[in-house]
């Protein structure tokens, strides 16, 4: 991935897709996607092709609150819950798409009330407790392998920094975005863990230094790809006479 993400032809989709279009079909991956909410609706056909093929599979999709908004949203949710479809979508709900709150583009209760306007079970959960999200997680793919999908997931989090790199974030409180800033959910898993006595706190420093370590690494050897040729680039494009 950061092969990737440096443009070079190690990458996932050999330095052409970037950052908007990762994708690891082995892995199940079926791409990020630059059109907001367009992963909904590719999603829900996987989810059918599971049905049809009758595997346990269940697929999963993450978007913004920002999606729930587009029609697929609405068509996708529609079949989904007709058709009783083995799919978990999950809305990141971090306050704001792009640079617009939430209160002045999402008429009503938002997501999870428009997956119940489908007779979908949906569940909101703090999208900054780890835990929380995993066991919430894990019950509602159990609900869609018992063939009672879809289910949606509506994580509350939050934004620390601006949609976009030099974003100065001046449409945030202060207060609000200080708030959001205090909420690490990293931080707020190890507490959670020395509280309980599950490890102590040389196995937490040890297992942040780790990943941070595996990052690095991956980072290094993404940057010392061989950066795709030209002509590579433009075999891949449709150019009409
Ligand atoms: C169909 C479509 N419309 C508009 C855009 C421009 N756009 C890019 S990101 C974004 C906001 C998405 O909001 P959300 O899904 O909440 O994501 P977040 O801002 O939290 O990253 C918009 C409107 C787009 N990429 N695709």
């Amino acid at each position: 991935m950061m092969a990737e993400l440096y443009g070079t032809s190690e990458g996932y989709g050999r330095g052409v897709g970037g950052s908007m279009h990762i994708a690891d079909l082995e892995k199940g991956i079926f791409g990020a996607n630059g059109i907001v909410g367009a992963g909904i609706l590719i999603a829900t056909g996987a989810a059918l092709a599971f049905q049809v093929q009758e595997t346990d599979r269940v697929a999963t999709v993450f978007f913004g609150e920002g999606a729930i908004n587009g029609g697929g949203f609405f068509e996708s949710l529609n079949l989904a819950a007709l058709w009783h479809l083995p799919i978990v979508y999950v809305c990141e709900n971090n306050g704001f798409a792009e640079m617009t709150p939430q209160s002045v583009h999402i008429a009503g209760d938002g997501a999870t009330a428009r997956a119940n306007s489908f007779g979908i079970q949906a569940k909101v959960v703090d999208g900054v407790d780890a835990l929380a999200v995993h066991d919430t997680t894990a019950s509602s793919v159990a609900t869609c392998r018992a063939g009672r999908g879809p289910v949606l997931i509506e994580a509350k989090t939050n934004r620390w920094r601006g949609h976009f790199e030099g974003d100065q974030q001046r449409y945030r409180e202060q207060q609000e975005l200080a708030a959001a800033l205090g909420r690490d959910p990293i931080q707020l898993l190890e507490t959670r863990i020395l509280a309980e006595g599950w490890a102590d706190a040389q196995w937490v420093a040890k297992a942040r230094l780790d990943a941070e370590r595996e990052m690095h690494e991956a980072a290094d050897r993404g940057s010392e790809g061989h950066p795709i040729d030209l002509d590579a680039l433009l075999a891949q494009v449709y150019i009409g006479s």
